[in-house]
């Protein structure tokens, strides 16, 4: 018998250790496992499904959308309405929630998504990922949006599924974060990265430097220090890294640490940020947490915004402890 943990057998022995634990999570798991292996292959196939590529259309936060945006958006909610274990769903690539189509029974849980992050890579053949929150919300009953506005404390679950050199997915439900891999010849993820941890310290950090003229002081002075290196008044030398696919950043961090930032700028009074709250900034920051980093607005706890739209846009700081609390005291001064 094979010695390998897979995900359902993680996830079943997790929650055994649950009081409450009906198998219903268990089961949207699986579900949302199934979907993004299926996107796993999807995106793998690259330029022979003939869908890379723009679509000719426009997303909520008036994005062009890839062709591949929207059918991962459909692999995600054709996977999980009609499983009976959720109440409704957000997507990025959707203007408002997604009801359960009515001849289906509804459950107890919300799932929030990006279907596609880091589409920007997909036409130049680089990592991009699926992000995913699950909140609770009345079971039996069509999720309205405020159901969805809860802040990120409230996450039961929050993962990421970064499809890369081998497809991977992270995942937390509040008791540390593992790291699976998918086995492309059976299928299935298996556990391979056990209770990651970021470490505290970092020389690392990772910013779209093409914005620096927007940002704000606390954070030129951050990026300032780290590029004066050794002659500099942190008196070592720091590297840089941008992949512009925040799946990718996350799991970096997650392996050796470093601080990923896209902070407030000022381009735009509207977008306090570019990056979203609820399925994005909120899962991140629940992984981030529960891996020993801190990921902040700069000025709050993610986790504890409270959120008033469900494509709100916010700052976001995450990372190794020690560098993120020092951005944030710069915030502070
Ligand atoms: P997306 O959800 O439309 O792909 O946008 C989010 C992505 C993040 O993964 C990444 O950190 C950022 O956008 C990159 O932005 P930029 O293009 O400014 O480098
Ligand atoms: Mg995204």
């Amino acid at each position: 018998m094979s010695t390998q943990t897979t995900l359902t057998q993680f996830i079943i022995e997790q929650q055994r250790n649950t009081a409450e634990a009906s198998g219903d999570f268990t089961l949207l798991l699986n579900d949302i496992a199934a979907a993004c292996k299926r996107i796993s292959h999807t995106v793998n196939r690259g330029a022979i499904t003939g869908m890379l590529g723009s679509a000719e259309s426009e997303n909520v936060q008036g994005e062009t959308q890839k062709e591949l945006d929207i059918v991962t958006n459909d692999i995600m909610v054709d996977a999980l309405n009609w499983t009976g274990h959720l109440a409704g769903m957000v997507s990025e690539e959707i203007d408002d929630p997604i009801a359960i189509p009515s001849e289906y029974p509804k459950g107890k849980y919300l799932a929030l998504f990006d279907p596609l992050d880091g589409s920007s890579n997909i036409d130049v053949n680089l990592t991009v990922g699926t992000i995913f929150s699950i909140l609770t919300s009345t079971e039996g009953v069509d999720a309205k949006l405020s159901d969805f506005l809860q802040q990120g404390t409230e996450q039961v679950c929050a993962g990421f599924v970064l499809y890369g050199p081998s497809t991977m997915m992270i995942l937390t439900t509040g008791q540390g974060v593992n790291g699976f891999t998918l086995d492309q010849d059976v299928g299935e993820f298996v556990l391979t990265h056990p209770n990651m941890t970021i470490p505290e310290d970092s020389r690392e950090f990772s910013i779209n430097m093409s914005n620096q003229r927007f940002w704000e002081p606390a954070v030129q002075q951050y990026v300032e220090e780290c590029i004066q290196g050794e002659e500099g008044p942190r008196g070592e030398n720091f590297n840089m890294r941008w992949v512009a696919s925040m799946v990718a950043e996350v799991y970096r961090i997650l392996t050796r640490g470093g601080i990923f930032m896209y902070p407030f700028d000022s381009r735009d009074p509207s977008k306090p940020g570019k990056l979203r709250l609820m399925y994005e900034a909120n899962p991140m920051a629940f992984i981030v947490e529960q891996a020993g980093g801190v990921c902040t607005t700069g000025r709050q706890r993610m986790l504890e915004v409270q959120p008033t739209d469900i494509h709100q846009r916010v700052p976001v700081i995450l990372g190794s402890k020690n560098e993120v609390n020092r951005v944030v005291s710069y915030h502070q001064e």
